[in-house]
């Protein structure tokens, strides 16, 4: 039996930031991992995830991303990985656009720079993107993206080489409070520990029955396009863009790495079962609705489809996350389901879970991600 101050459940964005935070802090920890770090069965694979300061779900997210932003760049600065790149953030959208209004407003509460663009001046601006006439756009200049699994096995990486050890390929049976701590039993072996953090992502019901009913798994598809002018979509010539019409909202990147145009809708896609259901299998109707977009507001970008990949959003009822204390154990600090839009604060909420998992009150506040807003029911049981 090993015991050690706190072990990390799931090694993805968020469990790999917490691991690493903690052995910078020189804790005694273990990261335990399903499958191989920055794997494509989940939620953080496929290249690239935005960063963004207005924040259009709310503006209460703006703090938190700051400081996400700043401890990317304290990652890079330590590492000299390039995690990060800034193109700016362009949203733009039908009149009243819940992205570009809500952005707009989040932009006024914080002060953030950004300019207000007609569809005339975003064409001028960024020649890739033709919206239809009747939109408006914002563009954000302090934006851009973030590389998903160069992030993630940097983080697991750094924290082995501070003295984490780590078990991968290692599934989770059992999360058991006894008197001193929490027991972790893996397939191989079992593990002891102070506290625990469960950041399992999809498979967070697995270990926390009692959020099931509040959590929906959807299938994301994201497509890759060879533009057909090139020239238009390099990073210093086309921001990480959202765009909105009446009937779909989606998201994309430059073409960065020679791959393409990335592009994939945000709305909601088909419900997975459970988070073992998830195929590489985007089809024809993925593609063609990826496409409308493009043929929409990019045309210049709908080229060849280059491939498709598959991932997944664990959404919760109003789209904001969950990272709370278990309501059955205070040892357990349950941190995953993101609804699509959690990547970008990985740096911090690494830092969130490191503090809560040792007893501490965070200083970033993340009272909004409470369990206890689902209502009675999601505070029974909350454990397997
Ligand atoms: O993480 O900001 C985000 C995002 C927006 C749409 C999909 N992901």
């Amino acid at each position: 039996m090993t015991t050690f101050d706190v072990a990390v459940i799931g090694l993805g964005a968020m469990g790999s930031a917490a691991l690493f935070n903690l052995a910078r802090q020189g804790h005694r920890v273990v990261g335990i991992e399903q499958f191989a770090p920055a794997h494509d069965r989940g939620s953080s694979h496929g290249e690239s995830r935005i960063i963004r300061l207005s924040y259009f779900e709310h503006p209460s997210y703006v703090p938190l991303v700051r400081r996400a932003l700043e401890k990317w760049r304290e990652l890079e600065d330590l590492t000299g990985e390039a995690i990060l790149t800034v193109t700016g953030v362009l949203e733009a959208g039908y009149p009243g656009s819940p992205i570009v209004s809500g952005s707009l407003d989040a932009s006024r509460q914080h002060g953030l720079t950004h300019d207000v663009l007609s569809a005339a001046d975003i064409t001028r601006r960024f020649p890739g993107f033709k919206v239809p006439s009747h939109w408006t756009g914002l563009f954000q200049p302090e934006g851009g993206f973030l590389r998903p699994e160069l992030a993630i096995q940097t983080y697991v990486q750094q924290a082995e080489r501070l003295g984490a050890q780590t078990c991968m390929n290692t599934r989770v049976v059992a999360i058991e409070p006894f008197g001193a701590g929490i027991r972790v039993r893996t397939d191989t072996e079992v593990i002891e520990a102070g506290s625990v953090i469960v950041a399992t992502g999809a498979w967070i019901g697995d270990f926390a029955p009692a959020l099931k009913p509040y959590l929906k798994i959807t299938r994301q598809v994201l497509g890759w396009f060879s533009p057909l002018e090139p020239s238009l979509f390099t990073p210093d010539r086309c921001p990480v863009f959202l765009l909105e019409s009446e009937d779909d909202a989606c998201y994309g990147f430059p073409d960065f790495a020679g791959t393409g145009v990335k592009t994939a809708s945000h709305r909601e896609g088909a419900i997975l079962p459970t988070a073992s259901d998830l195929a590489q299998d985007g089809g024809p109707a993925d593609e063609a609705q990826i496409r409308r977009m493009l043929e929409l507001a990019m045309p210049d970008a709908n080229g060849p489809l280059r491939q498709m990949r598959a991932c997944m959003y664990t959404r919760t009822p109003d789209e904001d996350f969950v990272i709370d204390l278990s309501p059955v154990d205070p040892r357990i600090v349950l941190a995953s389901p993101c609804s699509g839009h959690g990547f970008k604060f990985a740096s911090v909420i690494g830092e969130v879970l490191a503090d809560l998992a040792l007893g501490k009150v965070s200083a970033s506040d993340i009272s909004r991600f409470q369990i206890r807003r689902f209502g009675a029911q999601s505070l029974q049981d909350a454990n397997a």
